[in-house]
């Protein structure tokens, strides 16, 4: 056997010098007296990956051994996050590299700092499925993720005046040393065209090209991969007619554009309405990962029944949806199963993962674009909708307002394929991502499902990476945490996080989970250590209210001018986020906090007492930095909006205390940490959706607090340099999501947390009990939920 035949590579620091050396040599093809930073950077690459290529050639083989029942998760996002630190982590080279680097001439800080993060996804649900496909290796589970390999991730966010502007984000322009491509595994990908009597007849065709990166887990052999798909031209995309009348060029245009189908990740994080090339988008990642799925199945096994016992689909929000009527289409007309018998593997292979509430966010696409598209899919899409319409009659007879409610077509204003109601009818099983989100789901979003099929829907409660935001983001606290516990078991059980409830009554531990706070603010730049440091890290969305944070900074601003006793402490707020950039109202609040955090620098008053900063470009590296030296966690959305967050779980294992609604994972986190250490404030989701059916009088909260007046008089009369007009007026006028009524309960509770900083053996207490009691937060948790609710996968250990 030729695998057994590998050289091993070497776990000596001089054993990982020599394979540098080699590496830069003959596969970077430069030597040590003209190599550039780069080449270090990408010679240090490749002799990292090298080590975990080998690991994963024994995971696959005792994948291949066992054929066991595999997890695949599908998501148009990874946010991956960067991935030199962690492959050194999980290589367990970390102590290696820099002397290496610095016994060939280089400076290990200069090298590491070329390290890209690959950027494609928007927020949440992106770095969601980077977490959970961290975990599904970490727990030895045989699991594949497909996704979109975008030229451009999410756009670079810089501020010109105080406003957004964006840059395209060109990751890959050094090339990408993590990368393995695999030119000769492509798929054929078919678009538009009509039906004929042997199916469908694509109109264009595209091919799908996967390179995949590796997905180690941490303190196991395993070594999974994530397949990202990215578009290009096939040989039948030449015109060929043209390219026969010597138009060269016009010819090759047409092959150009089908390249760019992954060009770009749309930069919008709930609702981008209507864009056909996301649609291609869509298929093309469904498409592709299917047929590839499906090779992988028919290389282990032979009869189609088996396909749901060995493959299990999780669809990461409806974005991949269209694999449902796909894989209908390849069972049916391909591969010529009779429908019943197709619609029963289908259903049983296919869950999905809903992360929404927002009405306005749930997937849509006009029944014409999708039937010009991809006109079997839609034949297809109404014969399930046949089926599903047919079991509604049957069980509500005459209640057609149920059957229009329920059908995958809405058919006003026009009509829309619905693909939440298709994800929910063609899988065995639909989740929430939080306790309270799935309640709602079952309760309104999708009531008429539940009510149909109750045993359908489930919560898997999300979960972060405690390698990534613990141990690589904060590795002065880790040291602490292992030290205080031990041993550093707790990175692969969270729950043993526990175990530093006790410290939290001894007075030397407590200085020493200080003093890496303020290590880590002055990391950031943020020296002051007798600030708060106050953070809001997220995507800019009215419903997150980043709005109602900056309402709270004007009344202190306004205090500490006007009535410096009712002040508090010195606090440092921090923003990080981006808008979509269509999304002006979010825009013009970024605009606003900018022009504030001006006011506020230049007025010597609030200098040591109020700052306002707000680094452009919040990404996974910059949350890296930031979650680390928090003090305050934001989490104060309008409650019933925010499915889950995961920013709250990251800041709560990081120390930092949450002021936050009753919201998302939000309700679960004091749960745990305790009531006493949580700063709650605001409306419940039953109440604000009470209020927001009422006739809500934005106006009367404005004329009734004097404090509120005062700061929104502030924009208006322009003291924010003319800025904020439109905001203020949003909030007066109609206010959608009740900022105005939270704004009293919410300043309210932010003068709680300055008492509680005065004290800061009190403060460093609940810092520590919060710490201990999110060990629930865990991806590694969240994934063994997924595996016991949903999946029923089971562990292959490498030999
Ligand atoms: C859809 C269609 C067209 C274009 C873009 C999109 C699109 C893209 C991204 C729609 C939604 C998203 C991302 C949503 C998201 O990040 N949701 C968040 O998911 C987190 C993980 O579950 C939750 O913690 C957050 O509460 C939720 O907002």
């Amino acid at each position: 056997d030729l695998r057994n035949g590998l050289r091993p590579l070497g776990s000596t620091p001089a054993e990982f010098e020599q394979d540098l050396l080699s590496n830069l040599y003959y596969r970077r093809g430069t030597t040590v007296e003209s190599a550039s930073a780069q080449d270090a950077y990408e010679t240090l690459a490749l002799t990292v990956r090298d080590r975990l290529a080998a690991r994963r050639a024994r995971t696959a083989a005792a994948h291949y051994e066992s054929n066991p029942r595999w997890v695949y998760y599908l998501s148009a996002e990874y946010l991956l996050g960067p991935q030199l630190e962690q492959n050194l982590l999980y290589s367990g080279t970390t102590d290696f590299a820099p002397a290496a680097l610095k016994a060939l001439g280089f400076d290990p800080a200069e090298v590491a700092a070329l390290d890209v993060e690959p950027g494609l996804g928007n927020g949440g649900l992106g770095r969601l499925a980077a977490c959970l496909l961290d975990s599904l290796a970490t727990l030895d589970i045989p699991a594949v993720g497909y996704g979109i390999r975008y030229d451009l991730g999410i756009f670079k966010q810089s501020f010109v005046n105080g406003e957004q502007v964006e840059e395209p984000d060109d990751w890959a322009f050094q090339g990408d040393p993590w990368e393995f491509p695999a030119p000769d595994d492509r798929h054929r990908v078919g678009f538009y065209g009509h039906v004929g009597p042997d199916g469908w007849v694509p109109g264009e065709q595209i091919d799908g090209e996967p390179s995949h990166l590796l997905v180690p887990g941490y303190g196991t052999e395993t070594v999974n991969i994530v397949r990202l798909w990215r578009a290009r031209a096939c040989e039948d995309s030449f015109d060929l007619r043209r390219f026969s009348a010597g138009q060269y060029a016009e010819a090759v245009e047409q092959a150009v554009k089908a390249e760019n189908i992954s060009k770009v990740l749309y930069p919008d994080d709930s609702t981008e309405s209507g864009r056909e090339l996301r649609l291609k988008q869509q298929y093309f990642l469904v498409s592709c990962s299917l047929r590839d799925i499906i090779r992988r199945f028919r290389f282990r096994n032979h009869d189609w029944a088996d396909f749901p016992a060995k493959t299990v689909i999780q669809l990461n929000d409806t974005h991949p949806t269209l694999a449902i009527p796909e894989l209908m289409r390849l069972l049916v007309d391909e591969e010529k199963l009779d429908w019943d018998q197709a619609w029963s593997i289908v259903r049983q292979t296919f869950a999905y993962t809903c992360h929404t509430l927002l009405p306005e966010a749930l997937e849509t696409w006009p029944v014409a674009v999708l039937g010009r598209l991809l006109p079997r899919h839609l034949e297809i899409i109404y014969r399930i909708n046949d089926g599903l319409l047919g079991e509604v009659r049957s069980r509500f007879p005459g209640d057609i307002d149920r059957v229009r409610r329920m059908s995958l077509i809405q058919e006003e204003p026009e009509r829309r394929v619905r693909m939440a109601n298709l994800a929910v009818t063609g899988t065995f099983a639909v989740n929430g991502v939080a306790e309270l989100h799935s309640q709602l789901l079952t309760s309104t979003t999708f009531d008429d499902f539940a009510t149909l099929w109750p045993d359908r829907f489930r919560n898997v409660t999300n979960g972060v990476s405690p390698r990534r935001f613990v141990r690589l983001a904060n590795p002065g606290l880790s040291s602490l945490i292992t030290s205080g516990l031990g041993s550093d078991a707790w990175l692969r059980d969270l729950s043993q996080l526990e175990g530093l409830a006790p410290l939290a009554e001894d007075s030397s531990f407590r200085s020493q989970w200080r003093s890496e706070k303020r290590r880590a603010k002055a990391a950031l730049g943020l020296g002051d250590p007798g600030a708060l440091l106050d953070v809001m890290v997220k995507r800019f969305h009215e419903y997150k209210r980043q709005q109602l944070k900056l309402l709270h900074i004007i009344t202190l601003y306004q205090r500490l001018r006007n009535e410096p006793g009712r002040f508090g402490v010195p606090r440092t707020v921090l923003f990080g986020g981006k808008a979509a950039p269509a999304y002006t109202a979010a825009k013009s609040i970024i605009r606003l906090i900018n022009a504030v955090a001006a006011t506020i620098a230049a007025d010597p008053k609030a200098s040591g007492l109020l700052r306002v900063v707000f680094p452009p470009n919040y990404n996974v590296t910059l949350a890296e930095k930031i979650i680390p030296a928090a003090d305050l966690s934001e989490q104060i959305s309008m409650a019933g909006k925010e499915a889950s967050g995961t920013g709250n779980m990251k800041l709560a294992l990081n120390g930092a205390l949450t002021i936050g609604t009753l919201d998302g994972a939000n309700v679960e986190i004091r749960d745990r940490v305790g009531a006493e250490n949580f700063f709650l404030f605001g409306l419940d989701a039953t109440e604000a959706a009470a209020l927001r059916r009422s006739d809500y009088q934005p106006r009367s909260y404005y004329d009734g607090d004097a404090e509120l007046k005062h700061a929104l008089d502030a924009i208006l009369s322009g003291t924010f340099g003319g800025v904020g007009q439109e905001v203020a007026h949003s909030l007066l006028d109609r206010d959608e999501y009740l900022t105005l009524a939270d704004y009293r309960a919410y300043v309210d509770a932010q003068d709680e947390v300055s008492a509680a900083w005065t004290d800061q053996e009190r403060w460093t207490r609940m810092s520590i009990l919060n710490a201990a009691n999110s060990g629930f937060f865990s991806s590694d948790r969240t994934v063994a939920d997924y595996l016991d609710r949903v999946w029923r996968a089971t562990p292959v250990r490498p030999a």
